[in-house]
């Protein structure tokens, strides 16, 4: 391998890191899209303390409900054990919806509106 090949493959690597560490302590920011029915990805796994955003680029009006007393079927919604019920309001076009989770564990949710239809998601902590 050439000095210059590896000075290449070193700067490379280092952009590699300076992106991976430049959120830092303050954790990842992950999104979250939904389409007419469904979160997409449904499933994520992050760390304690990263950051999720859902955005509804659909004309329809979507909600994240992570809270029993709003979904048809409560047991749709799991949340760790000492975790209080969360979500947002209506999303409409191009709403956003925010939340950083700080407590590990399995957290399951739904859209009030699409639930019936299947519109739920997961998020591990771990
Ligand atoms: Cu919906």
């Amino acid at each position: 391998m050439t000095l210059q090949r590896r000075d290449a493959i070193k700067s490379l690597i280092s952009i590699g890191l300076t992106v991976a560490t430049s959120a830092g302590a303050q954790g990842k920011t992950i999104e979250i899209s939904m389409t007419d029915s469904a979160f997409v990805p449904p499933t994520i796994t992050i760390n304690a303390g990263d950051e999720v955003t859902w955005k509804n680029p659909a004309l329809l009006l979507h909600t994240v409900t992570f809270d029993p007393a709003q979904a048809a079927d409560k047991s749709n919604i799991k949340l760790p054990t000492g975790v209080q019920p969360f979500g947002s309001a209506d999303l409409s076009e191009d709403g956003t919806f925010t939340h950083v989770f700080t407590e590990k564990g399995t957290y399951t949710y739904v859209c009030k509106y699409h639930e019936s239809m299947g519109m739920k998601g997961k998020v591990v902590v771990s």
